[in-house]
């Protein structure tokens, strides 16, 4: 394990096993900034600064190589007409079964929020089993995603990006056991450049709670509009003919905003607890947060810009508040704000609490942990970096909320990708890790269990040596069941397992 200098720290907890010995954990605070990453986290500033932000998408300025492989490499639809014709039959028939089930949906309408009462997670007295990153999908054109729908348990949705001249964004239905890609649920035209490192493109879904009675899925891309490049949340239906294909006919825009600069674009939508829809955002782009289309104060910290925040929506009011939002606000949709790039963020499934992986500028990369229905917080951007003064000259932490845990840049480290809680069923040690990771060279994956206060014994568990990908990592996602996925510029999908 390459963490050098950092302030890394092998396991002190009273747990035993090999396999606990064998990861190495993180000990996320205190670390210098000595371990300045590449050059280009430092410097670069500007545009691609640290991959930023894209994390995601797609990870470094160009140089990751990976073959982003190319649009053509995706699996043709019409390929395996007899199976995959089947498969979508019979599924609808599941779909359709589900929908049935869910009929006293509880989430239906945008609520004001109910503080958590749950204390936080029970920390664990012995390490996860032994893990693996098993491929589900290949051949993807950058996947930046992966969902599934309430009630659908035998597929899984994958987003690809999209890149360059006639790269649509697209939706591909895989199935979760075979790989076998039953449909393109959606293809839409996006705002993206022919770099694999952009952030531009098909970057968020989110299906409504009580789909498929409510038809509507929700999507977070950017597009060339009135504001040039913007960033459009809106509301497709699935189709009253096929529930594997999408109605592209049927797009409502809920909220849609200038995109300053081509990086820090967020791109998360997830449904809360309460029913509303939340938005990551990022601060416009850039560098530092500021220049043409930032706030004096970075946009961060600005009450009157969508960008820098964590957003709310109701999605069947979408221009008014949610309750519960910011009062008081230039804009109706604030939950929280001094963010710097929300790529990834989720909701644990059994609790509702929210963890944001909140995208470093030059040292440090951070996640934050929100109890459920508690927000309207100010995460402290640009004031701080993760818990360290960004500018030294203003570094007022009054009010702010600091981070759980936090990592520098170096050893293949430069930008983080928000992960999920475990709450699958497959492997029982994990439950109630929070899986993340790091778009950087490294491929890192992490973990740690969120005691309600911190995380438990101060540690993060480093995962990367049995989760091994290829390519740099883009997304972490989560299937019907809870289980994890994780993409990768490679175009390829994994599932977190049990090692055999
Ligand atoms: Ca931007
Ligand atoms: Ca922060």
């Amino acid at each position: 394990m390459q963490e050098k200098g950092n302030a890394m720290r092998r396991l002190t907890m009273p747990l035993a096993g090999p396999l606990w010995l064998a990861l190495m954990l993180c000990w996320g605070c205190g670390g210098e900034n000595g371990s300045q990453g590449p050059a280009d986290a430092a410097t670069s500033g500007s545009t691609t600064d640290l991959g930023s932000a894209g994390g995601g998408v797609g990870g470094k300025d160009a140089t990751g190589s990976q073959s982003a492989s190319s649009p053509d490499a995706a699996p043709d639809p019409d390929a395996a007409p007899g199976d995959a014709g089947s498969n979508a039959s019979d599924a609808g028939g599941e779909l359709a079964d589900a929908g049935g089930a869910q009929s006293q949906p509880q989430q239906t309408v945008c609520k004001a929020p109910v503080a958590a009462t749950n204390p936080g997670n029970t920390c664990p007295d012995q390490s996860p089993a032994p893990l693996e990153a098993t491929v589900v999908g290949s051949g993807l054109a950058l996947p930046v995603w992966v969902t599934a729908p309430p009630g659908e348990n035998q597929h899984i949705y994958v987003l690809e990006r999209g890149m360059g001249a006639g790269g649509d964004g697209r939706i591909v239905i895989l199935d979760r056991d075979s790989g076998t890609e039953v449909s393109t649920f959606l293809s839409l035209p996006v705002a993206s450049t022919s770099s694999a490192g952009s952030e531009l493109g098909l970057l968020g879904l989110s299906f409504h709670p009580d789909y498929p009675a409510d038809p509507r899925f929700f999507i977070n891309y950017t597009a060339s509009g009135d504001f040039g490049t913007e960033t459009r949340i809106s509301a497709f239906e699935v189709s009253a003919a096929d529930p594997f294909v999408a109605d592209a006919d049927s797009e409502v825009v809920l909220l849609r905003f200038d995109q300053p600069q081509s990086n820090h674009n967020g791109g998360m939508l997830a449904f809360g607890p309460d029913g509303c829809l939340f938005v990551g955002t990022g601060d416009g782009g850039g560098s530092g947060d500021v220049g043409t289309g930032h706030a004096s104060e970075g946009n961060g910290q600005s009450l009157d810009t969508e960008h820098g925040k964590i957003l709310r929506l109701d999605v069947d009011a979408p221009d008014g508040a949610a309750p519960g939002n910011l009062e008081g606000a230039g804009i109706a949709h604030i939950w929280d704000w001094g963010i710097r790039n929300a790529w990834r963020f989720s909701f644990d499934r059994e609790t509702g609490d929210l963890y944001i992986g909140d995208v470093g500028q030059g040292e440090w990369e951070e996640i934050d942990v929100e109890p459920a229905g508690s927000g309207l917080r100010n995460y402290g951007w640009p004031i701080m970096e993760a818990n360290h003064c960004y500018n030294a000259a203003s570094c007022d932490q009054a009010g702010l909320t600091l981070a759980v845990d936090e990592y520098p840049h170096g050893g293949g480290d430069d930008c983080v990708v928000g992960g999920h809680v475990y709450r699958g069923s497959a492997i029982p040690s994990l439950g109630g890790y929070y899986v993340y990771g790091d778009n950087g060279s490294g491929r890192k994956v992490r973990a740690f269990v969120w005691d309600g206060a911190g995380r438990c014994g101060d540690q993060t568990l480093e995962l990367s040596d049995q989760l091994t990908v290829d390519g740099d990592i883009l997304s972490f996602g989560e299937d019907g069941l809870g289980e994890i996925y994780i993409t990768t510029s490679a175009g390829t999908v994994y599932r977190i397992e049990a090692a055999p």
